[in-house]
């Protein structure tokens, strides 16, 4: 007998999708972002059109380019951390990478994390923390591991599904619906509603809000759901723009200014990264376009009247605006991930007491990120990451007024930090401070079959024209970041432990929660890159 089962993968873009429109429908500041953000995508590819003579997007195209997200969750307890994992199994979200957010300086937190998602070309994330309780003191600890005890987030059925998947390793399609619904109708929903108002105030007041945010409410409610950006600066102009917070002058310059950088950034590398469903060749068969001066003004000019328009005036609606700068590399450095988030609105809550009495109160978590992707790093890039990132945040932390003073001087500032680091791909790669997949070219074939092939190093047979080399993209997350984000949204900078000693975390402990081996993202990356090395060598009779 055979088993017709849904394909997961399907499944994981459905599951998104639905999950998007839940968060849609739960915060309409998201939708509207989502509109800016893809206002701000077809104005990139307007100039990307004129840059590359022969590239268009279709709206279709457009929508599915920009369909790629990532979420995230708070879990309280243990077992509903292994409910989640089974949960995502059946979408083929597996485990990847440890984050050990109690172990980032001042802005730690109180939890530990991995991130779900497929190991090749994933489409989509979903960023799980656990709350570590014994990183409070005894008395804390035991309040919140008490109310977290009688929790129920998997309903009976959702449960006997995600035995089901693990049992048959697959689930036919009415199946897979009726988990993509237990999720966006439950497991992951918003429902305003919480416990224990007290335990929540005093959980807030010691300054453990993320602790509150986790222990009080009835589900895993997603705190975001970040879409990409083909161009952050654009966006994050665009939405502090619409938020009321520059002016329509200001906004038309930084625009313009915007614009102008990615005008020269935008080479055939960062098509390749931001348009998967091209291809080299097809991106190797534009022409070269010449972009007049004034288009970009003109560009930047439409694009504020459009942002102008009574869909877009934001600042009429609940905010509290946007973040102070954007997390990650400079615009100029395409590495790793860059970041930015407009902040967590204030929503209303109803409490459920121990006594059966309701009390209405207001919660601040759930904010709006954006992201814009580029090269993944090897160990060798990211220590060098993290040196210019300390630097620039040591230099962030002798001038904290600047941003508000002038965010262009604030940018450049920080961009100097970063200045030793390589700003394209063939550098990058050749210093090994990025991941690459390398492939034989034509020319190269064809060098082979004459005999011609003088030399086996990889940098000179790409400088030759015989092996081409594309970057791998980052597909995880920055601890740093993430921090940065948590502290900007939380209104906290971190969470100190008040253990007696502070615990110490490790992958293995996690892993036995899971119930499975969490994957080290950096040894897929650096197989993909030797995999295609070999193969590289064998097509061109080289040894390596
Ligand atoms: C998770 C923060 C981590 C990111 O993009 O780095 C994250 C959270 O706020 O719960 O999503
Ligand atoms: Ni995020």
């Amino acid at each position: 007998m055979t088993t017709e089962f849904a394909n997961k993968i399907q499944m994981q873009n459905m599951l998104f999708s639905e999950l998007s429109n839940m968060f849609g429908k739960e915060v309409p500041f998201y939708d509207k972002s989502l509109l800016v953000n893809r206002i701000c995508n077809q104005t990139v590819c307007s100039l990307l059109s004129k840059i590359h003579v022969g590239f268009n997007i279709s709206d279709e195209q457009l929508d599915k380019t920009s369909g790629e997200r990532h979420g995230a969750i708070r879990i309280g307890k243990p077992s509903e951390y292994r409910w989640v994992a089974g949960y995502f199994t059946a979408f083929a979200l597996e485990p990847h990478n440890f984050y050990d957010m109690t172990n980032v300086g001042s802005k730690s937190q109180p939890i530990v994390a991995t991130a779900f998602r497929s190991s090749l070309n994933p489409e989509h994330r979903v960023f799980c923390s656990l709350l570590m309780t014994d990183y409070f003191d005894p008395h804390i600890r035991q309040r919140i591991e008490a109310l977290l005890a009688s929790r129920e987030v998997f309903s009976d059925r959702a449960k006997e599904l995600i035995l089901k998947n693990q049992k048959q390793n697959g689930l036919n399609w009415n199946d897979a619906g009726e988990l993509i619904r237990e999720g966006v109708t439950r497991i992951f929903k918003w429902t305003g509603r919480a416990r224990d108002y007290q335990l929540y105030q005093d959980l807030c007041q010691a300054g453990f809000k993320i602790a509150a945010d986790i222990a009080c409410f009835e589900f895993h409610h997603l705190n975001h759901l970040t879409p990409n950006t083909f161009w952050m600066d654009l966006y994050t102009d665009a939405m502090k723009f619409c938020l009321g917070e520059m002016d329509a002058a200001t906004h038309l310059t930084r625009a313009q200014l915007a614009l102008d950088r990615l005008h020269r950034f935008a080479d055939k590398d960062y098509m390749k990264l931001h348009f998967k469903h091209l291809s080299t060749e097809v991106i190797d068969s534009y022409g070269r376009g010449n972009v007049a001066a004034e288009y970009t003004r003109e560009l930047a000019g439409q694009l504020t009247n459009r942002l102008q328009q009574a869909d877009l005036q934001l600042s009429k609606l609940n905010h509290a605006g946007f973040k102070d700068f954007t997390e990650g590399p400079p615009e100029d450095t395409p590495i790793l991930l860059r970041q930015d988030a407009y902040k967590a609105l204030t929503e209303p809550v109803i409490f459920q007491q121990p006594d059966g009495s309701t009390v209405k109160a207001a919660h601040t978590a759930r904010f709006g990120e954006i992201e814009q992707r580029f090269y993944a790093t090897t160990p060798a890039g990211r220590q060098f990451y993290d040196q210019c990132l300390a630097a620039a945040e040591a230099a962030r932390a002798r001038n904290p007024n600047l941003i508000k003073q002038d965010y262009t001087a604030y940018q450049k500032q920080y961009a100097q930090c970063f200045s030793a680091f390589p700003k394209k791909l063939a550098a990058l790669l050749e210093r090994k401070l990025v991941y690459g997949r390398f492939t034989a070219t034509p020319k190269g074939l064809a060098a082979k079959a004459s005999k011609s092939i003088q030399t086996e190093d990889l940098n000179e047979l790409i400088r030759l024209g015989y092996v081409h080399a594309d970057g791998l993209r980052y597909e995880d997350f920055l601890p740093v970041s993430a921090a940065g984000i948590f502290a900007s949204n939380l209104g906290q900078y971190g969470t100190k432990s008040t253990a007696s000693a502070k615990p110490v975390y490790t992958r293995e402990m996690l892993e036995e929660i899971l119930g499975k081996k969490i994957i080290d993202s950096d040894a897929i990356y650096s197989s993909l890159q030797q995999e295609s090395i070999r193969e590289v060598y064998e097509q061109l009779g080289l040894c390596q």
